[in-house]
């Protein structure tokens, strides 16, 4: 490439040099995080990487996001999506991986090895789009990733504070010249609001559905982004937004789509008020759950195995009504889903269900085998994706002379669907909306959601380990392969309890390991996820506090 970029290498280097201790990153499940202050070179880098990618992909743009997503406020991350706005190539990883790490002295020698790896033509333009959440350490870093770009002739865009889902959503906007969409805030509300006015009928009087929602914002970007969005919905939704950042509330602290999940109790700041829906969001609002306190106070959890089953149970309804039954459609999970949401799935809704490895690339991935796949993480992360086969089904039926009123109006509802659901990735405000569309259609409250089946009570726990890495898996992270003995003990232990399931894996975002189990009681759940951390930390090597089995 020449060394008409060397001086200004040198020149940021100097802006964002890689301390000589910085502790090595690997762009993980959901890109680089760790503590924000270890961060600055890493997004300056990524906005070299984007600008690379970009150019290998004829000057399509790249999207940067800064974001720690559900982690607790000192943390920070960056990631990078691809031109359809789906997740960073896996391909490309461990070139990531290769940037983010390497000392100053040799920075530009590595990106020309990428360079030449990938014959890319470094006088092709290139464009950035650059995302932040709300951390006050996003700022910083954005200016680096900015600087990056700007290093080797890119186009940064600075979309200030935004969610990640928003951010995924303008960059297919923006590199299907806005066939999508409009690539801005504006353009991403107007194409929600109209889907949903579309499909939000007058709510009936006798419906147990109603249209108040609590929303739990997470002191993060989503409540913020949802308190413009209400005012748009013309009354059709009355949502009351708490934990919406301000009020010395911290960033996922003891609230959020995490704290719900994980804790299974409500987030603090939330007004207790029996039987009330309520949302809980992420940090960076791409992933949702909801929950309620039912009369004697106990909690509730509908969580991202409820809402893909509501999502699916609706959809299978629409295209069994317009006759489009060829169209396939399947619904895809990770290990952690609940074991009785993935029977209600083949048994009751009679939809294919795959697993998974935990992270979104991966569902995203298996979602694309069919026309219609549903995918979610038990967490509440997750999207509907549609292929282009459905898509023009769809339409077709719509206007079809063949198909009578109800038939096309199913149709209709469908296209509608489609454009309420961001395809690119799980985005929390848009899953909101399918979800209150689907309730108030069915005429729910969150008894009835909640009756289509029981969940079996489940347990997560984490153990710390010297190397968290000592842990292989298989079969969709079900099986363990090392270290030896630990799944025949985890088998041992599974098999004493009535539908007994456990298994265990290395976080990709956590220097942990992660303990699930799930049985018929929530007595024999606490204790088998406890048996299976003692088997972790004897096998593995813990650290730190043995776990302790309750008795
Ligand atoms: P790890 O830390 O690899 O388990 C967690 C979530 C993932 C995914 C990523 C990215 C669980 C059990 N794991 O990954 O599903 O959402 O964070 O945010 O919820
Ligand atoms: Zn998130």
């Amino acid at each position: 490439m020449g060394g008409r970029f060397r001086p200004v290498y040198a020149f940021a280097r100097e802006m964002h040099p890689r301390a000589s201790n910085a502790p090595t990153l690997p762009y993980g499940t959901a890109g680089f995080r760790t503590k924000a202050l270890h961060l600055e070179h890493v997004a300056y880098r990524m906005g070299l990487l984007a600008v690379l990618r970009s150019r290998v992909k004829n000057g399509a743009t790249i999207g940067l996001m800064i974001t720690a997503s559900h982690n607790l406020e000192p943390d920070n991350g960056v990631k990078l999506i691809d031109p359809h706005g789906e997740m960073f190539d896996m391909s490309w990883e461990p070139l990531a991986t290769k940037l983010a790490n390497v000392s100053d002295t040799d920075l530009s020698s590595v990106v020309e090895e990428i360079v030449d790896m990938h014959n890319i033509d470094m006088r092709l333009k290139a464009s950035v789009f650059i995302g932040m959440d709300t951390r006050y350490t996003s700022p910083v870093l954005c200016t680096a990733a900015t600087n990056g770009v700007l290093a080797i002739q890119g186009t940064p865009t600075e979309y200030g504070i935004v969610t990640t889902p928003m951010l995924h959503f303008f960059v297919r906007c923006r590199n299907t010249s806005n066939e999508y969409g409009i690539p801005s805030e504006e353009g991403y509300y107007l194409k929600l609001v109209n889907a949903f006015k579309k499909l939000r009928g007058p709510n009936p009087t006798n419906s147990s559905y109603k249209p108040l929602l609590y929303l739990d914002g997470a002191n993060g970007v989503g409540g913020k982004k949802m308190n413009v969005l209400k005012k748009k919905l013309d009354g059709l939704l009355d949502v009351s937004i708490f934990n919406m950042g301000g009020n010395g509330g911290k960033l996922n602290l003891n609230c959020g789509a995490d704290f719900v999940k994980v804790q299974q109790k409500p987030p603090v700041g939330v007004p207790v008020e029996l039987n009330q829906r309520v949302a809980s969001l992420d940090g960076d609002a791409d992933r949702i759950v909801y929950y309620y306190l039912d009369n004697s106070e106990t909690f509730h959890l509908l969580d991202g195995d409820r809402i893909a089953t509501l999502l699916a149970g609706y959809l299978m309804s629409l295209i069994k009504k317009c006759q489009l039954t060829d169209l396939k459609l399947g619904l895809v999970q990770t290990a952690y889903a609940n074991g009785a949401s993935t029977e209600y799935i083949s048994d009751k809704l009679c939809v294919p269900v795959a697993c998974v490895k935990t992270g979104v690339k991966y569902l995203h991935h298996e979602a694309l085998k069919f026309d219609i796949g549903v995918y979610f993480e038990a967490n509440g992360h997750g999207t509907i994706i549609y292929s282009d086969k459905a898509k023009a089904s769809i339409k077709a039926a719509s206007t079809d002379d063949g198909l009578n009123n109800d038939q096309r109006d199913a149709a209709s509802k469908m296209l509608a669907m489609i454009d309420l659901t961001n395809e690119t990735v799980g985005d929390a405000l848009s899953d909101m909306f399918l979800v209150e569309t689907v309730l108030q259609h069915n005429g729910w409250d969150v008894h009835q959601w909640m009756q289509a089946y029981e969940d079996l009570p489940c347990r997560q726990l984490k153990v710390s380990v010297e190397d968290r890495n000592v842990i292989t898996t298989k079969d969709a992270e079900r099986k363990c392969v090392k270290p030896d003995g630990l799944q025949e003990k985890i088998d041992s232990l599974v098999s004493k309890y009535p539908k007994g399931r456990a298994f265990v894996r290395p976080s990709g975002t956590e220097d942990i390991v992660r303990v699930y189990a799930e049985s018929t009681t929530k007595e024999d759940t606490d204790r088998l996820a406890a048996e299976v951390a003692c088997a972790v930390y004897e096998l593995a090597n813990g650290v730190g506090d043995a776990p302790t089995v309750p008795q």
